[in-house]
């Protein structure tokens, strides 16, 4: 039967990938309360829609860091791509280049950033975790950025692990044909088996807890590449990247894989967009799903959203065709939102096209 929206992806993947891989993808972390939250909380948010406006065109372009991009939906760093696909990451970079959009690829990828790079053109973010030995990290940054990476995404919400119970209960590891491969010739693409997830033991062991503020400046002394700081959710906070000389701020509680009951990003957004006085650009990730979500986190100031589940789901039932797909779809429901709110471009979406259930009654 035709697949009619990015959701069906999930039901799919469970079918094809083996029990611990679709776990790892699948899960938030301890009772899943955020997992939910990052859903429900998007159907707190309605619509004031705006009739009588000539729609017959549509404008979705936009510009992040400087880069145009046919739509403000992209890719979100997801790690080891390849257990859902043979193809992975290479898979992905094709399609978001299609798609006219941006992939992030995560440090953890199962290909390269010389591999991804040599799958043609494209606008592509790293995303960066910080090892405890800084010549790995200046190492990375630079095979970025010859790779013509255009930013890095630092995130900063991982200083260990969250507790992910499926993959402790299946011992979550890296299957034997995969490496992660940025950091094979580093001798840290391998993770062991361990009692619980391998996944944590190897972040316990190879990830610096001591990151701080500090080391985003550190950072911008190793590279020029403009830092997006991923992982924000207070006004606290963005505040502190504004002066820590970021380039922008993604709102995002890891896919709810990291600090459970933190808020839903959707509901988070609005004090950092506030916080960030458009002195820098937000952008959202989690839990969105549908072209309506991508507007409402519009209409809450965010200047664009990444996805990341919806890719490795589609990968995994699809591949490269998948992904087109779950793009396509973003983008078609997203245009049919702006045309029934009556929006024609980005710079048209307001507050005034959504009421939230946190609102002050009119
Ligand atoms: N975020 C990172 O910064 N680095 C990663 O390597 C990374 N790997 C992920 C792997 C999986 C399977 C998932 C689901 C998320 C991962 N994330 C990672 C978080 C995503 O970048 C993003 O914040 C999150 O997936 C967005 O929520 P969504 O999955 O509901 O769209």
């Amino acid at each position: 039967m035709e697949i009619t929206n990015v959701n069906e992806y999930e039901a799919i993947a469970k079918e094809k990938l083996p029990k611990m891989v679709f776990d790892y993808y699948a899960s938030g972390a301890e009772d899943q309360w955020t997992l939910q939250e990052n859903r429900n909380a998007f159907s707190r948010i309605l619509f004031r829609p705006r009739i009588l406006i000539d729609v017959s065109k549509i404008d979705m372009t936009t510009t992040v860091l400087g880069f145009k991009i046919s739509m403000p939906i992209m890719v979100a760093p997801t790690a080891m791509q390849k257990m859902a696909h043979p193809e992975g990451e290479y898979a992905t970079a094709r399609a978001a280049s299609a798609a006219g959009t941006i992939m992030t690829l995560s440090s953890w990828a199962t290909s390269s950033v010389e591999e991804v790079a040599s799958t043609g053109p494209g606008i592509r973010f790293f995303q960066l975790y910080v090892y405890k030995d800084r010549n790995v990290v200046a190492q990375l940054v630079r095979r970025a950025e010859r790779a013509g990476f255009k930013a890095i995404a630092l995130t900063v919400d991982t200083p260990r692990l969250g507790r992910r119970e499926s993959d402790i209960k299946n011992r979550f590891t890296l299957p034997p044909n995969l490496t992660l491969k940025n950091f094979e010739g580093l001798d840290l693409g391998k993770m062991d088996e361990a009692n619980d997830s391998g996944l944590a033991s190897y972040v316990a062991g190879q990830i610096d807890r001591t990151l701080s503020w500090k080391d985003v400046q550190w950072l911008q002394t190793i590279t020029k590449l403009p830092i997006l700081v991923k992982g924000v959710l207070t006004a606290e906070d963005a505040r502190m990247a504004v002066q820590a000389g970021a380039a922008g701020i993604i709102v995002s509680n890891h896919g709810a894989r990291q600090l459970d009951y933190v808020p839903a990003t959707i509901i988070a957004l609005e004090e950092v967009v506030k916080a960030a006085q458009g002195k820098i650009p937000v952008f959202l990730d989690g839990g969105v799903r549908r072209g309506t979500d991508v507007f409402k986190a519009l209409a809450l100031g965010a200047s664009g959203i990444f996805i990341g589940r919806p890719v490795v789901f589609s990968l995994a039932a699809e591949g490269e065709a998948g992904v087109r797909k779950v793009l396509q779809m973003m983008r078609e429901e997203f245009e049919l939102t702006m045309a029934l709110s009556g929006c024609t471009s980005l710079k048209e979406i307001t507050r005034n096209h959504i009421i939230t259930d946190w609102d002050a009654p009119q």
